[in-house]
């Protein structure tokens, strides 16, 4: 039986790749973790029953922990989920990151390279790497200009990964995925802060409580939104194809974070309300607010909050899937409404079964 390593399997993409795994192929998988003083299993609990599952242990800034499960293991895959990924706190842990995100990449190939090099390594690549855009949709050729240490540390580990695939051989490869989304999403991400921040001013005003409003930062930023889902998928299949290339994954649609905020409100339904009647925008940048006001509410219900704000800010990705979509014959399956309404069906849900 085929073996693989996934590592950040307790995180939104991690946990979706092993349980895609462990339902469409046959292969045994070896979820890698980083110990934690309070363990964040809740997206694997259920994986870890399956007897093809198994937890082990890898810390990216310990080269010995990487050497040794791969030595042990031999993996016929090994995919690389694992990282520091949130890019506003990259500018606070610069060297972390590239520890974590570039070293650790480069422990991972070379421990690759000597106990298994038939072995198919898939990296996590990030839109970031374009970062201020120079055209749009990017697409494989756009050049690498990231804004953060977070992308710079993404950049430098692509050109690892490329020099130890043309230096030995090896199927090595490091999607470009623009961002990826889902109910399993991190709450400090601002899709997921959105959508429960609305589930919970949705329960307070129609509980009639008071409420704090959503404190965001640049909400004009524009960004392309796929489901975490569909890009499994995708990765899975960039690891099978015959010759190893770096695919960009993208829904090659671009939404700003204030028409994810609309869209997430809409979908809410706060008291039945019409959404356009009863919320409206004011203001402009760092001055703006949304409020809700139904006749007897008057409340702001968003505001900006200049400390979410980034010291050089991505403003607008957008990608262009089509090589993927042509070579692998892959397309999405979740657009972004319903990317929208699952994320705020389920806090929703979550926030109701807070109340017991
Ligand atoms: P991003 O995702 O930086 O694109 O990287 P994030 O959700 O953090 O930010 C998206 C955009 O929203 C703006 N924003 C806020 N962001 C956060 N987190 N919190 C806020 O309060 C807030 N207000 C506005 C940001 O400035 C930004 O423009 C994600 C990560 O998953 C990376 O690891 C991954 O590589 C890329 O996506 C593709």
């Amino acid at each position: 039986m085929k073996k693989a390593i996934v590592t950040g399997v307790t995180g939104q993409v991690g946990s979706y790749m092993a349980e895609f795994l462990l339902k469409y192929t046959d292969v045994e998988v070896y979820g890698a973790i980083r110990r934690l003083s309070v363990p964040n299993h809740k997206h694997i609990e259920h994986l870890k029953l399956d007897p093809r599952f198994h937890l082990i242990e890898i810390d990216l800034g310990d080269e010995h922990s990487i050497n040794t499960c791969i030595e042990e293991i031999k993996p016929d895959y090994f995919m690389n989920f694992a990282a520091n990924s949130f890019v506003g706190l990259s500018w606070k842990m610069p060297v972390n990151h590239f520890q974590n995100n570039t070293m650790g990449v480069l422990h991972q190939l070379e421990a690759i390279r000597k106990h298994c090099p038939k072995c198919r390594y898939y990296n996590a690549g990030s839109s970031e790497e374009f970062g201020d855009v120079i055209y749009s949709p990017q697409d494989l050729n756009h050049p690498s200009r990231p804004r953060s240490p977070y992308g710079a540390s993404k950049v430098a580990a692509r050109q690892i990964v490329k020099v130890w695939r043309d230096s030995y051989d090896l199927f090595a490869i490091q999607g470009y995925l623009f961002n990826h989304e889902s109910e399993r999403r991190g709450e400090e991400f601002v899709t997921r802060k959105i959508t429960k921040g609305v589930a919970r001013i949705k329960k307070a005003i129609e509980e009639g409580k008071d409420f704090e409003p959503l404190e965001l930062g640049n909400v004009d930023a524009q960004r392309d939104w796929s489901h975490a889902e569909d890009f499994v998928r995708a990765v899975w299949l960039m690891l099978k194809a015959e010759k190893p290339k770096d695919y960009l994954l993208a829904s090659g649609e671009t939404h700003s974070v204030k028409n994810f905020i609309n869209v997430a409100f809409e979908y809410a339904n706060i008291n039945n309300d019409i959404y356009k009647k009863c919320f409206l925008w004011h203001g402009k940048g760092m001055n703006q607010e949304l409020k809700y006001f139904n006749g007897t509410i008057d409340k702001v219900i968003v505001k900006i909050n200049p400390k979410f704000y980034r010291p050089a800010e991505v403003e607008l990705l957008l990608g262009d899937p089509s090589e993927a979509q042509k070579d692998l014959n892959w397309e999405k399956s979740v657009d972004f409404h319903t990317l929208v309404r699952r994320m705020v069906d389920n806090d929703i849900e979550e926030s109701k079964r807070n109340i017991s």
